[in-house]
């Protein structure tokens, strides 16, 4: 039984360094220490011993016992450094190798417009306001002078979201809440998304504006003339040649529409401007005496000018743009570019 004993204590200890793994070990300890180990199937045979024997055989067990915990718990740490070092040998960081960088976004050029536009009339004293895109009946038509049977309110270019909500078509309303809210003299610029029922080469179902007004005693056509030209040689060049045509809007009378020379062909006429020389680039006039009196300001004692322009328009000819729906698509390979 002695001998049993020493021969196993052998085999143990060298199962103990032979584990190559925690795994291992784990499984040298059940073969040896486990119900079914070769120490606890021994220690069965201790039944047969003398009384004298027993007490021998037994502190050599325990002996055994200690030592083989102790080899253990020495084997078993050992493994667990190697564990250690071979999972820091394998997250080692190359600190000397490039950098992916930073990936910046760039503003969108309507954005960019919109920026450029704002900029110029805050130092023309204009406030900016904004509203909300889903409007009622009231704001988007009714106070604008636009009658139920005109064709801006038939159902082929508005969104209508019930009987008296629109998706606002223009952001003319935000001008009519700011009158409602305060009392001349007033001055405004009103950018933001508007929504028509459109969408070709030429238009998109969702697209930007900016709407401007001024209202003030003894407002007249000149001031709209000098401060829109004013704009219009801020934004695209000293030089620009800019003239006024005769048109029509309910919310305006007077009604003018902008031209300036092509800032393609500088005039000359070319494809952008279907040989004209000129591009429409806003629309604008009088306020109506109508408009007036839907925000109660006394047509008597004010007047003013109002006037609204597409900014993706003014974003594709001031970047020379040619495709309306780049605007649209989010194509970074577009976007990078300005
Ligand atoms: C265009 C023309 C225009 C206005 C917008 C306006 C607003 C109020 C009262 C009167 Cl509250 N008018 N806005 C006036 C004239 C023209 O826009 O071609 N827009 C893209």
């Amino acid at each position: 039984m002695k001998e049993q004993l020493r021969q196993l204590q052998e085999k143990a200890l060298s199962a103990l360094q032979q584990a190559a793994d925690l795994k291992a070990l784990q499984d040298v300890r059940v073969q040896i220490l486990g119900k079914k180990g070769a120490l606890t199937e021994l220690m069965k045979g201790m039944r047969g011993l003398s009384p004298e024997e027993r007490p021998v055989v037994g502190s050599l067990v325990n002996t055994l016992k200690d030592q083989f915990e102790a080899c253990f718990a020495e084997r078993q740490s050992e493994l667990q450094q190697q564990a250690i070092a071979a999972k820091l040998a394998g997250e080692k960081i190359d600190v000397t190798l490039p950098g992916r960088g930073a990936v910046t976004g760039s503003k969108h050029p309507v954005t960019l417009v919109t920026e450029a536009v704002v900029d110029i009339f805050s130092r023309l004293g204009f406030a900016v306001e904004e509203g909300p895109e889903i409007e009622q009946d009231f704001y988007n038509f009714e106070a604008l002078n636009i009658p139920k049977d005109h064709p801006a309110r038939d159902m082929q270019d508005t969104f209508y979201i019930s009987e008296d909500l629109v998706m606002r078509t223009h952001t003319s309303p935000v001008q009519i809440r700011t009158m409602l809210k305060q009392p001349p003299p007033i001055r405004v610029i009103a950018p933001g998304t508007v929504y028509r029922r459109d969408s070709d080469l030429t238009h998109s179902p969702m697209f930007h504006q900016i709407e401007g007004f001024l209202v003030d005693e003894r407002v007249t056509f000149g001031d709209l003339k000098g401060i829109l030209t004013h704009f219009l040689k801020e934004f695209f060049g000293e030089g620009l040649a800019v003239r006024f045509r005769p048109s029509f809007f309910p919310f305006t009378e007077p009604s003018a529409e902008v031209d300036i020379a092509c800032v393609i062909c500088d005039g000359q006429g070319c494809r952008v401007c279907s040989g004209t020389g000129w591009l429409e680039i806003l629309g604008c006039g009088m306020i109506d005496p109508a408009v007036f009196d839907s925000v109660n300001y006394d047509s008597d004692v004010y007047s003013g000018f109002a006037f609204g322009m597409g900014l993706e328009r003014i974003a594709m000819l001031k970047y020379g743009v040619n495709d309306l729906r780049l605007f649209f698509e989010n194509d970074l390979r577009f976007l990078r570019q300005f």
